[in-house]
């Protein structure tokens, strides 16, 4: 039986595991679960029966099911390890799980929409100082993962040199956010070449939010 992920075409977190799924070749169903303010699928009851935290992804193996993308992430790496997608060596797993935290744990979670839709309802902040917000926590993460990714990606074309690993699952689907709200990445040459590289991977383009069947 195939797995079923529990996704919404833009969502961040969601494109992580699409990316990995594909990068592994691992065959899926995708069901959708809107996040769009008036629809909020995932606030539902039957989508709260399977995950009490509402947010996507949510992913189905059998009767078993998931949420938190790194988990999933570490999950499908120790369920289908034909494809590796953490290095051989401790310290190398370690040095892009560190990288992954820095994006999934640091830059995402301030700026995912329950925060935005926070700061604007609950607390009236505009629109422009809400962009403001939004792109803070972007460049302070993007600052720092420019420089490790210098460190480690040498001849690329990855974030740690020739094997693509989780740390570009992660990065991209930032990168891609990013860009949907208009964050200058100018500073970034790195990390931009990073994704330039992995968008021309059928895997990635696969993923992409348009390419989603619930894109709208
Ligand atoms: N730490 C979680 C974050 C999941 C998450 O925040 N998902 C977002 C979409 S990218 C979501 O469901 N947001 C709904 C909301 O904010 O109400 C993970 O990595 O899976």
């Amino acid at each position: 039986m195939s797995m079923r992920l529990y996704s919404y075409w833009r969502s961040t977190a969601a494109y992580r595991v699409r990316l990995a799924l594909n990068l592994k070749g691992i065959a899926y169903e995708t069901a959708s679960v809107s996040l769009l303010p008036g629809q909020a699928d995932h606030r539902q009851d039957d989508y709260r029966a399977r995950n009490p935290q509402m947010l996507v992804p949510y992913l189905e193996d059998g009767e078993f099911g998931l949420a938190q993308s790194q988990a999933i992430l570490e999950y499908l790496e120790e369920t289908s390890p034909a494809t590796p997608l953490l290095p051989d060596s401790a310290k190398q797993r370690a040095a892009v799980r560190s990288f992954c935290n820095s994006i999934c744990c640091d830059i995402h979670p301030l700026n995912n929409l329950r925060v935005l839709m926070y700061l604007k309802e609950e607390l009236d902040v505009g629109d422009e100082q809400r962009g403001r917000w939004y792109a803070n926590w972007i460049h302070e993460g993007f600052r720092a993962a420019e420089i490790v990714a210098k460190q480690n990606c040498g001849d690329g074309p990855f974030v740690f040199g020739a094997t693509l690993t989780l740390a570009d699952c992660c990065l991209i689907p930032q990168i891609y956010n990013a860009r949907r709200f208009a964050v200058a990445l100018g500073d970034y040459p790195q990390l931009v070449a990073i994704d330039a590289h992995c968008n021309t991977l059928p895997e990635f383009a696969a993923a992409v939010p348009e390419r989603q069947p619930d894109a709208s």
